[in-house]
């Protein structure tokens, strides 16, 4: 694992497959300064690239998942092409994107930036205390890396607006029972749970889960028709893996599949 200011990160479970990153930046709560995200990302590249690791949790304080962009950097731009102009936004598609499960681990504040940063990821587990918020409104913006459309996707369309429109906050208990969040436990439990999960993730063939979060995620950008279109490609593709025709055989013969990723 590298050395950073803003993240601290280290290999957990028991096979050592999963990548824990957690945000560490307790003075600022988090907040997800231009530093911060180059860690994170930087963090990401390297649990991608590293064939050993099969899945991420992404986790932050018990007071703090992020509470959000950080005001003090942003108070300092001045304009419109202030901030177009720097890469303020740009590298946020990078959990998304990143090949491997990303699961949020959130405790405390997911505000702002940090709810939307918490929905990037693949899964959301929640303490019983955490608190998702989009405040925006109350900073005289709106919501900046998906806020207003991965909300919507997740909680529909009024319990959305209400938030985004007052910035009244929701507790994890509301966010399980919206849909936002798909488990919450105590908050000393939060990121063990989370690494059982992870672990869990990680023993199937890393190309295949590959695949399911690329199905999942291309329904957020296309038709139910062309949705389904690609998934039944991918489907048939998997018949062309080591791992399908081990993971079928292994069934067949009651044993243990040995995945290959390949
Ligand atoms: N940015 C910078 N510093 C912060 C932030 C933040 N978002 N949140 C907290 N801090 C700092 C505080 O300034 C304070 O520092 P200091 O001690 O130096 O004054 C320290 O963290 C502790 O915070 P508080 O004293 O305020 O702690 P409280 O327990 O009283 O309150 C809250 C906790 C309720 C979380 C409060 O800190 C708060 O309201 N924070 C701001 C929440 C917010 O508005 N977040 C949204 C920010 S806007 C945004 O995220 C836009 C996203 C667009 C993304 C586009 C990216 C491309």
């Amino acid at each position: 694992s590298g050395t950073y200011t803003n993240i601290k990160v280290e290999k957990v479970g028991e096979k050592k497959n999963v990548t824990l990153i957690q945000l560490n930046r307790p003075k600022a709560l988090n907040a997800l300064c231009d530093g911060l995200i180059k860690d994170l990302n930087h963090a990401l590249d390297e649990a991608e690239a590293d064939s050993t690791i099969g899945a991420v949790v992404l986790t932050g304080s018990e007071r703090a998942f992020a509470a959000g962009a950080d005001i003090k950097e942003m108070q300092a731009m001045e304009n419109f092409s202030a901030v177009y102009n720097s890469d303020f936004s740009l590298s946020w598609n990078r959990i998304t994107n990143c090949k491997k499960p990303v699961l949020a681990a959130v405790n405390g504040f997911a505000l702002g930036g940090g709810c939307e940063l918490a929905m990037m990821c693949d899964i959301i587990y929640a303490g019983e205390k955490a608190q998702f918020g989009q405040p925006e409104i109350t900073l005289g913006t709106i919501p900046g890396a998906g806020g207003t459309q991965r909300l919507t996707h997740a909680i529909g369309k009024s319990k959305a607006m209400e938030m985004i429109l007052t910035g009244n906050r929701m507790s994890a208990q509301e966010a399980e029972k919206a849909g936002l969040v798909s488990k919450v436990f105590p908050p000393d439990q939060l990121v063990s749970e989370a690494v059982k999960t992870a672990e869990k993730m990680a023993s199937f063939s890393k190309t295949i889960v590959t695949i399911c979060k690329e199905c999942v995620n291309a329904s957020y950008n296309m038709t139910l028709t062309e949705g389904l279109h690609l998934e039944k490609r991918f489907f048939h593709a998997t018949f062309s893996t080591h791992d399908r025709q081990e993971g079928m055989t292994a069934f067949v013969e009651k044993r243990a599949p040995d995945f290959k990723d390949c």
